[in-house]
Parts: structure tokens; C-alpha cells; sequence
């Protein structure tokens, strides 16, 4: 059917709302991986974007927050930010958000009766995949730490939810200590890194390897071989390298996993590293604003360069509303527009609730640009929009079905 200027938006809404998303970059676990699954108020809470906003808007200690337990955590930071103050951050509008899909009204309830009523309503990652219509969703697996990669011992997971990708940055924090772990784990004395990594391959069945670098760290690709065979490796295993670029870590390391902040990236490097290793896929996202034009100028340059996503401190209604647009200038609908990051389960629901809400009218302004130069918009060609841009340009990318 060929729609109109006057149904299309309904239209539009309601395939946005019924596309299954698949979620190419989280650091989420299934439930069975203990200590590593995160669900509930709690940990909604305790999310470091909401602990650095609590650290820097009152004079909270840091190592005096860390010291308490979890309720403790939470609650001081439903009440430094929800009650004494207005909870207008990206970051506080997502637990709000959550709480209103929930039905989970506010008024004068104390912290522990909204922790009751939300931990009722959510039991299981299931009334999570469901809400936030999230059909599958990449892991940040980590090869190196043992206790987090033994989920891959065990089986009585989805595996078809839950898949796996190789987290490689400790290979660039601790060289000497990461090849340490990989001889431990083979017996192979040559190339000992990827065979490692050959060994995890067949445990995981990752959908690809990622590395977070930034101006400092991005030579390391060029001139440590480990880097060369690793790049070889990944080709012949078709697998991407995804390289998130720009951040530096540890800007206040009181501040824990809250301490990151943003570093430079020199993105002519880039360039010539998807020259350099033309057969080798690319997924890149920056963390800098300052970075995005350049990056979707280079997206339109190297047919091996992807980019996704809205990472961390770019992913802020104000910059995507600005920068998504600039993407589909320059690029039709050929990216991955967004990621959720989601650390706690939960998260899936407002990190995706809140991007349709940008996605809709930005895409709407599209189609009826498209309907006055009489280009007949139909539904299908919507289902088939929709679809690449919440699922398929991603999974064709990794070339799972
Ligand atoms: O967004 C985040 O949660 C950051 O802490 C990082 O984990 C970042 O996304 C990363 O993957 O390095
Ligand atoms: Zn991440």
C-alpha cells in the first residue's frame, strides 16, 4: 500500500515499535552467568553515568561511596539526584522513563517500597527482552579474565540471545601480562596470542573482536606484529574488528569505572588502516563530537568501515538528533545507527525507548521530503527501512542470519 503525508507517521510509529532490535554492542550477561548478570532497581541505580553525575553534583567522596553496599549506593543516589534534585540528565531520564513503561508511579514512595514494587513487576531478563523488544544482543566477553570468560564452560544458556564478541583491550594495557595468560591457556609456544584466540573462537563463536584506543594506543595496530597476525587472524575468520576511538581512561581514577573521560583520535589513521588491511572489516564509532563528520566523511570513503552506534557520551538526544541526521545525509540508511551499551538488563528498555523516540520524527521528515517529490513511500519499503536499520545492516555486517 502506498502510504501518505497524512497516515504515514502512524505507520511509520508502528513498524518502528514492531521491528525486533538486534544489539550490536552491550555488557550484558545471561542470567546464569552469576555476579555478572545485572537486573533490578538497585543496579539501575548503581550505573557509573549516574555515580560520576552523583560525585561531581554534591561533595560526595568517592572512596566513602564505594566503601557502602549496594542498597546504600542506590538509595543516596535516588536521593541526591531524584529527590533533592531534578532529575533532568539523559542518565536519571532513563530510570524515569523505565519506571513510567512499568506503570511504577513516583509521588511521595519511599526508595525501598519503589524498589519492592519495581523488583515485582521485573522478574527476569525475559520481561526485559520483551518490554524493550530486543530479539538478540552482543556481549563484551572478555578472553582474559578467566572468571568472566567461564561462562563459555557452561551451556545452559541462549546462546541464540546472548552472542559472544572478543574484548581485546588488555592485550594494549598489559601486553607482558595478557601473553602470561594466553601461554598459561596453550600449550602452543609460538604466536601464543592467537591461538588463544583460536581456542576461544571455538568456545564462543564470537561475532567480532573489539578494541577501545585512542591517539596513543592506535599506533600499536600499525607497528606491533601481534596486531598484523591478529588482523590476518580476523580475516580469515571473517570476523570485524570493532574500534571504539577517543576515550581515555582513568580521567579521575577515584572515580572507578566512573572515571573515564575522552581522549583524542587522529581519524587519518583510520584511513590508513582500512587501507592498509583492505580485506578486514571495520565497525567504528567515536567518542567525541568532534570526530563525527570526518568519521561519516570516511564511512563514504572505505567500503570496510561501519559505522555505529551513539557511544556513551555522544549518545545525548541533543548530539543525535544533530549527528544521525548528518549520518543519513551522507550515507542513506547504511550505518548502524545506535547501541545500547545496557550494562543492567533493564537498561535495554529506556536506551531503546528513548532513541525511537529521536528516530521516528527524524525518519518522518525523510519519508515526507520523499512524498512531496512524488517518490511513492509504500509500507513494505518501511518494513524494509526499519528493519536494516534496527537489525539487518547489523547482522549482514557480521553475516549472521
Ligand atoms: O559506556 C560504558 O558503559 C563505558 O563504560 C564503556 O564500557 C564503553 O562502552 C566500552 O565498551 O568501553
Ligand atoms: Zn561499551
Amino acid at each position: 500500500m502506498i502510504l501518505s503525508s497524512d497516515n504515514i507517521s502512524n505507520t511509520l510509529l508502528n513498524i518502528i515499535n514492531g521491528t525486533p532490535i538486534f544489539d550490536l554492542h552491550t555488557h550484558l550477561f545471561p542470567p546464569k552467568h552469576e555476579g555478572y548478570f545485572l537486573l533490578g532497581f538497585k543496579n539501575l541505580l548503581n550505573y557509573h553515568y549516574l555515580i560520576a553525575e552523583l560525585l561531581t553534583a554534591t561533595n560526595i567522596d568517592a572512596s566513602t561511596f564505594y566503601s557502602y553496599n549496594d542498597e546504600k549506593k542506590a538509595s543516596l543516589i535516588w536521593n541526591e539526584l531524584f529527590e533533592k534534585r531534578t532529575p533532568v540528565s539523559e542518565a536519571c531520564a532513563g530510570v524515569l522513563s523505565i519506571l513510567k513503561e512499568l506503570k511504577i508511579v513516583i509521588n511521595n514512595k519511599s526508595f525501598l517500597s519503589i524498589c519492592d514494587e519495581y523488583d515485582n513487576k521485573i522478574q527476569s531478563d525475559k520481561n526485559v527482552l520483551e518490554l524493550s523488544n530486543v530479539s538478540s544482543l552482543v556481549m563484551t566477553n572478555n578472553p582474559f579474565d578467566l572468571d568472566e570468560w567461564s561462562l563459555f564452560n557452561t551451556n545452559d544458556w541462549n546462546k541464540k540471545i546472548y552472542l559472544a564478541s572478543l574484548r581485546l583491550d588488555d592485550i594494549i594495557v598489559d601486553y607482558e601480562e595478557t601473553l602470561k595468560k594466553a601461554k598459561d591457556q596453550t600449550s602452543n609456544q609460538e604466536n601464543t596470542i592467537v591461538t588463544y584466540l583460536e581456542k576461544c573462537y571455538s568456545q564462543s563463536y564470537p561475532v567480532y573482536a573489539a578494541v577501545s584506543l585512542n591517539l596513543d594506543t592506535f599506533h600499536t595496530i600499525f607497528k606491533d606484529t601481534i596486531w598484523k597476525d591478529i588482523l590476518v587472524w580476523l580475516e580469515n575468520k571473517n570476523l570485524p574488528l570493532s574500534l571504539m576511538l577517543g576515550v581515555k581512561r582513568a580521567v579521575n581514577k577515584d572515580f572507578g569505572l566512573a572515571g573515564d573521560g575522552i581522549g583524542d583520535i587522529n581519524l587519518k589513521e583510520l584511513s590508513n588502516l582500512c587501507n592498509s588491511f583492505p580485506k578486514n572489516k571495520f565497525l567504528v564509532t567515536c567518542l567525541s563530537l568532534n570526530d563525527q563528520h570526518e568519521l561519516t566523511v570516511l564511512a563514504r570513503k572505505h567500503p570496510n568501515l561501519k559505522i555505529f552506534g551513539f557511544w556513551w557520551f555522544m549518545n545525548q538526544p541533543t548530539i543525535i538528533k544533530q549527528i544521525l541526521k548528518m549520518r543519513i545525509d551522507m550515507l542513506g540508511f547504511s550505518f548502524i545507527p545506535q547501541h545500547s551499551d545496557a550494562r543492567v538488563s533493564d537498561q535495554l528498555i529506556y536506551k531503546w525507548s528513548h532513541f525511537k523516540k529521536i528516530l521516528h520524527p527524524i525518519l518522518l521528515e525523510y519519508y515526507q521530503d520523499l512524498l512531496d517529490k512524488n517518490f511513492p513511500i509504500s509500507e513494505n519499503i518501511l518494513h524494509r527501512d526499519i528493519d536494516s536499520l534496527l537489525s539487518g545492516n547489523a547482522k549482514k555486517y557480521l553475516g549472521i542470519k
